[in-house]
């Protein structure tokens, strides 16, 4: 075990208690705790200005209807601080929504560092993607991009060499990738979100009803992805 599991520092997403029963279906004995988890950004909600409270709703959305087509699978939204206002509305409106916390949490932290920084496993996470599919830039692009070195820079260019808005990409990671060896994570889904900002390509400029559609089938195209590799 890894020697920061009982670190007090490191909170635990919602629905995941080590050491306890919870998590486990009682009627087919399905473990909760093993299940294919996906770790996720907020896609679009920061250095492209997508309205966070609109994301925030479509985010909901998205995960109740692909949790009402897809069983046995976990979604983690993550952002880098406990204080961040997208996990703080996420929280509220999926709680509204009733959507199940057993299969849905936030945590804060680092998404490169899930394993070693919070002892969760997730062996798919996905990027907020420009549609270059280019390192660096900011944000969570160049954390993922950081930590994944040049195996997952090539192995990036062997998949697509362009994305465009509201679609996703699949790449393994391969194992000699510094993000696969150290954190067990097996495969990046690149994932290219509407963009708000004047300063970045194909600005929507401010229309929230293409916005939104083009979010909620990037959020789709993700989890839908995600499903066909985990199940
Ligand atoms: N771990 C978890 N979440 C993070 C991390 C991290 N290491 N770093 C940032 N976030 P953004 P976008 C959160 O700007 O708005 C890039 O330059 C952040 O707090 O990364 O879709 C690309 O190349 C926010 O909640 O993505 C594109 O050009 C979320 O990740 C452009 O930015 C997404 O913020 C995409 O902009």
């Amino acid at each position: 075990a890894p020697k920061h599991e009982n670190n007090e520092n490191n909170p635990r997403p919602m629905g995941i208690e080590k050491g306890s029963e919870v998590g486990k279906d009682e009627q087919n004995d399905f473990q909760w705790n093993d299940a294919p988890t996906l770790a996720f950004p907020s896609i679009s909600t920061s250095d492209f200005q997508f309205n966070m409270d609109k994301a925030s709703d479509v985010i909901v959305e998205a995960v109740a209807d692909f949790f009402s087509k897809v069983d046995k699978v976990k979604l983690i939204l993550v952002d880098l601080s406990s204080k961040s206002k997208m996990l703080s509305l996420v929280k509220v409106k999926a709680s509204e929504k009733n959507v199940d916390t057993t299969r849905f949490s936030t945590y804060a932290g680092d998404i490169t560092r899930l394993y070693t920084g919070g002892g969760l496993h997730c062996n798919v996470i996905a990027n907020a993607s420009n549609w270059r599919l280019k390192p660096g830039g900011g944000g969570v692009n160049a954390a993922i991009f950081s930590a994944g070195g040049e195996a997952l820079e090539i192995a990036t260019k062997e998949q697509a060499d362009t994305i465009s808005p509201g679609s996703s990409i699949i790449v393994p990671v391969p194992r000699t990738s510094p993000l696969n060896q150290r954190e067990g994570v097996t495969y990046v889904i690149h994932v290219l979100g509407p963009n708000m900002n004047p300063q970045r390509p194909n600005c929507l400029k401010d229309d929230y009803v293409k916005g939104c559609k083009v979010l909620y089938e990037a959020y789709s195209s993700l989890f839908n992805n995600f499903a066909s590799i985990a199940l």
